[in-house]
């Protein structure tokens, strides 16, 4: 099953229909950021299929995402500037806290709000073509689209300061050892390993998933009595679900898989 959209294109995959592939078709513009491209990226997320259970998010041609189309960056009053910021929120916070967890497939240039959108994925697999910056901090501009909530949780505020205020590139390898993608793999590889990453997220329990997405980044956020106390509710709604009763009862019985030494 597919669906085209001005900018991108959304591919259903896997046996069951669990395998969401989004991917931004606007590689002669190193797939920049419109306006119609953020309001298609809100869409899709906000629409998913119900049998989806996993998406990845990935960048036709050479880059994963040149950051916002420039072209379009007109003069904006100060309460224009803040409805456009406030769509990339949207969009992206549907990226962040739609039904699934995204996996974003990086490669070449993620940069600026391209790197505010791998930001919003829950799992970044680079590949060693990869490159961040922040370039908004040379062109006179701020970030816009939750960078300055959601970078300094992956690399601290303290690096994304040096990234806008000096123009720093991270490369793919210390890109991973500061903590933007969690996977790092050879050149082209990047997105078999994330559709791997989104098969074996999709046998997970929904509702494993669903915490995951969505209490842990908010526990994060919670002073540690209320940390706790959250938690505990997640953990008694999880376990209370008929699929992690079944779940356990399998590893009880012989029939699931043990954890096994990497
Ligand atoms: C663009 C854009 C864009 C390329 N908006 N059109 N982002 C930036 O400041 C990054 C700007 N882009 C670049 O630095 C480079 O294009 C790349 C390193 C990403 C890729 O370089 P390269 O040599 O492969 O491509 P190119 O020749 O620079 O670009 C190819 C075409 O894409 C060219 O158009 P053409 O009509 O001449 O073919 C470029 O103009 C076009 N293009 N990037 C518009 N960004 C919510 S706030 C977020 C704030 C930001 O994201 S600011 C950071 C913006």
């Amino acid at each position: 099953m597919a669906n085209k959209f001005e900018g991108l294109s959304l591919e259903i995959r896997g046996d069951h229909n669990e395998i969401a592939v989004v991917r931004l078709t606007r590689g002669a513009k190193r797939n920049a950021l419109s306006d119609g491209l953020i309001l298609a990226i809100r869409d899709t997320f906000q629409n998913l299929p119900d049998t989806v259970k996993a998406a990845v998010i990935d960048g036709e041609g050479e880059h994963f995402c040149a950051g916002l189309d420039l072209s379009e960056l007109k003069e904006r009053d100060a309460g224009q500037g803040m409805i456009h910021s406030r769509l990339w929120h949207s969009a992206l916070e549907c990226v962040q806290h739609g039904p699934v967890p995204v996996i974003a497939v990086l490669h070449g240039a993620v940069v600026g709000g391209g790197l505010e959108l791998a930001s919003a994925a829950h799992l970044r697999v680079a590949d060693e073509s990869t490159f961040y910056a922040l370039p908004e901090g040379s062109r006179g501009i701020f970030v816009g689209g939750g960078g300055s909530v959601r970078i300094p949780k992956l690399i601290g505020a303290s690096r994304m300061l040096d990234m806008m205020l000096t123009g720093r590139v991270y490369n793919a390898q210390d890109g991973e050892r500061v903590g933007f993608a969690q996977y790092l793999v050879p050149v082209g590889q990047a997105f078999d390993k994330a559709l791997e990453l989104a098969a074996r997220i999709a046998q997970n329990a929904p509702l494993t998933n669903y915490s995951l997405m969505h209490a842990l980044p908010r526990i994060a956020e919670q002073s540690a009595d209320h940390g706790f106390f959250t938690e505990a509710l997640m953990s008694a709604i999880a376990q209370s679900a008929p699929e992690a009763k079944e779940r356990v009862r399998a590893f009880l019985e012989g029939r699931a898989g043990k954890v096994q030494k990497s």
